[in-house]
Formats: structure tokens, C-alpha cells, sequence
């Protein structure tokens, strides 16, 4: 059995990065407990406020950012943080040299009827004597992450991250509260016949991703000669950790409800973190015309279109849109 402090100073050469999500797992079991205890707790239902992005705000979406953000502010090595419940990144220790970015509760329409939720994260390094408050400092492309991760609260709570070498996952064990390895050198299978997708956005999705979608749904007699199975969590950490697990692609893509909106997804949150994770496990992530985290982000909160898992599949769809 191997802890995660452990791991970390065997595996995690730099201990700055090491101590920030050593630190952040510390916040992530109290929100895994509050969420455990779910109405016990009085955590459920709605904050009746919105985030910057307009989107109604769960209790526990206001109390996991809450939580991460104090224990963010304290670390020496956090030099600002940027969350996607608050509308600008907000400045710590001026000493520090990263940056932490966060979704404190993705897929948070899921809390009230007990399903999967995570927390997402993703460290940028500082550029000297930049200002952690300052927007422009965090605009920088996926490919330049240090580390990225996940904290899964489901049946068990789990930690998966990477710091650019594989991807590791970790269980916590409620009996002694302490996270432990589980799966090292996490790879996702290159070929899969596992899709998901909200399908109800069909009609506003570009034509190419629904030529492709249609291909996959005439299974076996269509161009891809495969039956296809199809699975929606609406939680994008459940998705990702099925197919760090078995493999499958995921995709919230192009859709044309909001021209200002190329997607659901925020580019920062969760296409940046979860890309790295995918490419780290041997899988591929493009927004379907470009590799998501060579995207040049020109806003901390700009969405992105999402097409990431088992790396044929991943180009199958892709190669409909060239
Ligand atoms: P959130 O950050 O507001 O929770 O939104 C992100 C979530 C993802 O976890 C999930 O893939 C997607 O939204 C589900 O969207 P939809 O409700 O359109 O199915
Ligand atoms: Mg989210």
C-alpha cells in the first residue's frame, strides 16, 4: 500500500507542485465528506445565485470553491488562483511561484440526485514578477500545464492526476483518511466502441460531427463497421475516469445555440486539465480541428469545443472535419 505523500516524494520532483495537491486532496476530503453526508449536511439544492457565466449555482458549488480558495490562498507556493465560480483570478502569495485553476464541482447538476461529481484541477507555472491577479498571466496554452487532475466523488473518492509523467490514480481509504495508490501508469485503449455524447444538441452541432454521429449509430451496417454503445453522466470527471478506465470518446462539440459560445466546456477548467490527463494516458484531445491544449486561450473563462478519449476513435472523428 502506497500513500500519496509518499508517492509524491518519490515520483513528484518538484515539491512545490507536490505540496499543492497534496494540499488541495486535504480540502477534497472534506467536500467528499459534505457530500457523503449529502442532506444530512444540509449541502443540497440551490445557492439561488448565478456564477459569472450566468449559470445557476448549487449550495455546495459556493462551499467547495469557499473551501479550495481558502486553502489555495494559504500555501506559499500559490501565487494566484483562478476558479470557474469566480469572475476574475484572484492574487496570493506574491512569493509564489504557480498558479492553480479550478472547476471546485463539475458536473454539479448531478449533486441532488446523488450521482458522480469531481473537482478539477490544473497548475500553470508564474512568469517572473507576473501578478496573480492579473488575467494575462493565466492565458496560457494547455501544453504548458505542469500538473492536472481530478478528485471523483462517486461509490469511492478517488484521486487521478498527472505532473507530465503518466497518469496515477489514487483511492481514498475512509478508514484510515488517507489517499492510496491504485493504478500507476494509467494507458487508455486506442480503439474503443463506447461514445458519449448529449444527444439531445444534435440538431445545433456542426454537419460534419453529425455525419459522424450518424455513422456511429448505424453500428455495425455503417461506414465504421462497429456496433457502438452510449453512455451520458452528464459529469465530465465520471466520463473521463470511465474511459481512463476502458477506454471511449467523449465529446461536448461545436454547437451553434450561442455563436459567442464555441461549446459547453471551459477551456481553463476542465478541456485544458482533462487533455492532459488523456494525453498523458496515451489518448488524444482536439477540439475537432486542433489539439485542445494547443489552443492560444484569450480569456480565462472562454469554452471550447471537446473531442478527447481513445486516440483511433479520437481521429475518426477528427478526420470528418477536415
Ligand atoms: P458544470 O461545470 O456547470 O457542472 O458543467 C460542466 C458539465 C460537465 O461535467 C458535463 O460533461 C456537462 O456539463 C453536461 O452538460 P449537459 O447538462 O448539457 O448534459
Ligand atoms: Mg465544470
Amino acid at each position: 500500500m502506497q500513500r500519496l505523500r509518499t508517492f509524491l516524494d518519490n515520483h513528484c520532483k518538484d515539491s512545490d507542485v507536490a505540496n499543492i495537491i497534496e494540499g488541495l486532496t486535504v480540502t477534497c476530503k472534506d467536500i467528499s465528506h459534505r457530500l457523503h453526508l449529502g442532506a444530512l449536511a444540509g449541502v443540497l439544492g440551490s445557492a439561488g445565485q448565478e456564477n459569472v457565466q450566468g449559470e445557476s449555482q448549487k449550495l455546495l458549488d459556493v462551499i467547495s470553491n469557499d473551501l479550495i480558495k481558502e486553502c489555495l490562498a494559504a500555501m506559499p507556493a500559490v501565487r494566484g488562483l483562478a476558479s470557474e465560480e469566480e469572475p476574475d483570478p484572484v492574487a496570493c502569495n506574491p512569493e509564489g511561484d504557480y498558479l492553480v485553476l479550478f472547476d471546485p464541482l463539475d458536473g454539479s447538476s448531478n449533486i441532488d440526485v446523488n450521482v458522480t461529481v469531481g473537482t478539477i484541477f490544473s497548475v500553470l507555472k508564474a512568469a517572473p514578477g507576473a501578478d496573480g491577479g492579473d488575467e494575462a498571466t493565466y492565458l496560457q496554452a494547455g501544453n504548458k500545464q505542469v500538473a492536472a487532475g481530478y478528485v471523483l466523488y462517486g461509490p469511492s473518492t478517488l484521486l487521478v492526476f498527472s505532473t507530465g509523467e503518466g497518469v496515477h490514480s489514487f483511492t481514498l481509504d475512509p478508514r484510515i483518511g488517507e489517499f492510496v495508490l491504485q493504478r500507476d501508469n494509467i494507458q487508455v485503449p486506442a480503439e474503443t466502441q463506447e461514445f458519449a455524447i448529449n444527444m439531445s444538441n444534435q440538431r445545433f452541432w456542426l454537419p460534419q460531427m453529425q455525419n459522424y454521429v450518424a455513422d456511429l449509430l448505424q453500428g455495425e451496417e455503417g461506414p465504421l463497421g462497429k456496433r457502438y454503445n452510449m453512455r451520458w453522466i452528464a459529469s465530465m470527471v465520471a466520463e473521463i475516469h470511465r474511459i481512463l478506465t476502458r477506454g471511449g470518446i467523449f465529446m461536448y462539440p461545436f454547437d451553434n445555440r450561442d455563436p459567442s459560445k464555441p461549446g459547453k466546456l471551459r477551456l481553463m477548467y476542465e478541456g485544458n486539465p482533462m487533455s492532459m490527463l488523456i494525453e498523458q494516458a496515451g489518448g488524444k484531445a482536439s477540439t475537432a480541428f486542433e489539439d485542445i491544449m494547443e489552443v492560444a486561450p484569450d480569456a480565462i473563462h472562454q469554452r471550447v469545443s471537446v473531442v478527447m478519449g481513445s486516440a483511433d476513435e479520437v481521429e475518426k472523428a477528427c478526420s470528418y472535419h477536415k
